[in-house]
C-alpha cells in the first residue's frame, strides 16, 4: 500500500488496508486461500524460502495469502509494524510467553485478567521455571516497587475482564522500559478503534479476535502485533514450532469482513452501553455499576485520556448479591446466557462460575472481584429493547 493510503480515516483503512481488489481479478473481497501448503518454482527456491532469504509462501502454519492480508491490516490499524494472526488469543497470548521466556525469568501481571490468563500464570508457568505474581497496575507505584532484574514482561488488560479497571498505559510503559521489561496490552475490550496500546508505549498488543475484531460469534482467532523483528519471531518459534495455534484462512476472511463495520459497532456499542450503564446504576435493586464512563468509575478521567470511547462491556453487582444475581441472568429473555463477548447479540455471564472459575474464591476477593459480579456484553439491538429485557427483569425481581 502506497503511503498516502496510511494517511486516510480509521474506518476506511479498516475496510480497504492491505488489499488491492486489482491483483484478484477485480474480485472485491479477498480470495480465501484453502490450501496448506504452496508448491516451489525449483528446489533451491525452497530452501532459500526456509532459510528468510527469499519472499514467498512454504506451509500455511507459518502463512497464507488470505491471512495476510488481516495481519497487513491489524498492524496498521495498531500502529505496529507487523502483525501476525492466530487460531485464538489464548494461543497469541502463549506465542508471546514461549517465544520470549525462559526459565528463571518473570512475569508480572495486573490483579484481574481473562480467567484463562490468569489460570495459565497462576497455576501452569511455574512448572517452565518460569515465575509470575499479580500486582495492582491501576496505581503504577505498585509495579515500580516491585520490578527487578529477573523482570522479563509485564501484562495487562485495560479495560480488565471482568471488572472494567483502567491501567494507565504509558506510565506503565515508561517503568517497565526504565527496568528492560516489556509491556504487553491484551486489547480484546477496545480493539485499535478505541484504544492504540503502542502509540501509548506498550511493546506488544494481544487481542482475542473472537470478539468485537470478528463481530459476529462466529469464530475463533487471535492476533499479536509488535515489531516486525517480534513477529517473526511470534510466527517462527513461537507459532511454528511451540504451539501451532496458526489461524484457517477461512477464520481470517470471516475477521476481514466483521472488521468492515468494526467502527459502527464499536460506537454503537459504548453509546448503548453507556445509556444502559446509567440506566442500571440508578435501579434500586443495584448496588453497583463497573463502566468506565461512569462519573462513579474512579478511572473515568484516565479512561477518557486513553480510549476513544468506553466500549460495550459493563459489570454490576446487585443488592441481592450472588442469588440476586443468578435470578436476574436466568430472568432475561432477550439477552442470551453465554460467555464470550462483542458480538451483536447481548450476552450476560457469571464470571465466578464462569470465564473466571479458575480464580478461587479466595483468590477472587484478593484480586478484586466478587461472587455476585454480572457481566454484560451489550449487543448491537435496540436500547429500548435491551432496557426492557434487562431493567424490566430487575423490576420483576424486586416487586
Ligand atoms: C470471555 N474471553 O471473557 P480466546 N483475552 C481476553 C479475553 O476476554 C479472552 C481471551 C484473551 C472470554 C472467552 C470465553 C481479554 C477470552 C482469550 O477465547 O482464546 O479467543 O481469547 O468470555
Amino acid at each position: 500500500m502506497s503511503d498516502s493510503f496510511k494517511a486516510r480515516g480509521f474506518a476506511t483503512r479498516a475496510i480497504h488496508y492491505g488489499y488491492d481488489p486489482l491483483a484478484y481479478h477485480g474480485a472485491l473481497n479477498p480470495p480465501v486461500f484453502l490450501t496448506s501448503t504452496y508448491g516451489f518454482p525449483s528446489v533451491e527456491s525452497g530452501a532459500a524460502r526456509f532459510a528468510g532469504e527469499e519472499e514467498g509462501y512454504i506451509y500455511s502454519r507459518v502463512g497464507n495469502p488470505t491471512v495476510s492480508v488481516l495481519e497487513s491490516r491489524l498492524a496498521e490499524l495498531e500502529g505496529g509494524e507487523a502483525a501476525l494472526a492466530t487460531a485464538s488469543g489464548m494461543g497469541a497470548i502463549t506465542a508471546v510467553i514461549w517465544t520470549l521466556l525462559s526459565a528463571g525469568d518473570e512475569i508480572i501481571a495486573d490483579l484481574t485478567l481473562y480467567g484463562c490468563t490468569f489460570g495459565l500464570l497462576e497455576h501452569h508457568i511455574h512448572r517452565f521455571g518460569i515465575s509470575a505474581r499479580f500486582v495492582d497496575l491501576t496505581d503504577p507505584a505498585n509495579l515500580a516497587a516491585v520490578i527487578g532484574p529477573k523482570t522479563r514482561m509485564v501484562i495487562t488488560e485495560t479495560p480488565s475482564n471482568p471488572n472494567m479497571r483502567i491501567v494507565d498505559i504509558a506510565a506503565v510503559a515508561g517503568i517497565c522500559h526504565k527496568a528492560g521489561a516489556l509491556l504487553v496490552v491484551d486489547n480484546t475490550y477496545c480493539t485499535p478503534y478505541l484504544q492504540r496500546p503502542l502509540a501509548l508505549g506498550a511493546d506488544i498488543v494481544v487481542h482475542s479476535a473472537t470478539k468485537y475484531l470478528g463481530g459476529h460469534g462466529d469464530l475463533l482467532a487471535g492476533a499479536v502485533v509488535s515489531t516486525k523483528e517480534l513477529v517473526t519471531a511470534f510466527r517462527f518459534t513461537g507459532i511454528k514450532e511451540l504451539n501451532g495455534a496458526c489461524i484457517s484462512a477461512l477464520d481470517a476472511f470471516l475477521i476481514l469482513r466483521g472488521m468492515k463495520t468494526l467502527t459502527l459497532r464499536m460506537d454503537r456499542h459504548s453509546a448503548t452501553a453507556g445509556r444502559l450503564a446509567e440506566a442500571l446504576e440508578a435501579h434500586p435493586a443495584v448496588a453497583r455499576v463497573y463502566y468506565p464512563g461512569l462519573d462513579s468509575h474512579p478511572q473515568k478521567a484516565l479512561a477518557e485520556r486513553q480510549m476513544r470511547a468506553m466500549g460495550g462491556m459493563i459489570a454490576l453487582e446487585l443488592k441481592g448479591g450472588i442469588e440476586a444475581g443468578k435470578a436476574f441472568m436466568n430472568g432475561v429473555q432477550l439477552a442470551t446466557r453465554a460467555v464470550s463477548l462483542g458480538d451483536a447479540e447481548t450476552l450476560v455471564q457469571h464470571p465466578a462460575s464462569m470465564t473466571h472459575a479458575t480464580y478461587d474464591p479466595e483468590e477472587r476477593a484478593r484480586h478484586g472481584f466478587t461472587d455476585g459480579l454480572v457481566r454484560i456484553s451489550v449487543g448491537l439491538e435496540d436500547y429500548d429493547d435491551l432496557g426492557e429485557d434487562l431493567l424490566g427483569t430487575l423490576d420483576r425481581l424486586a416487586g
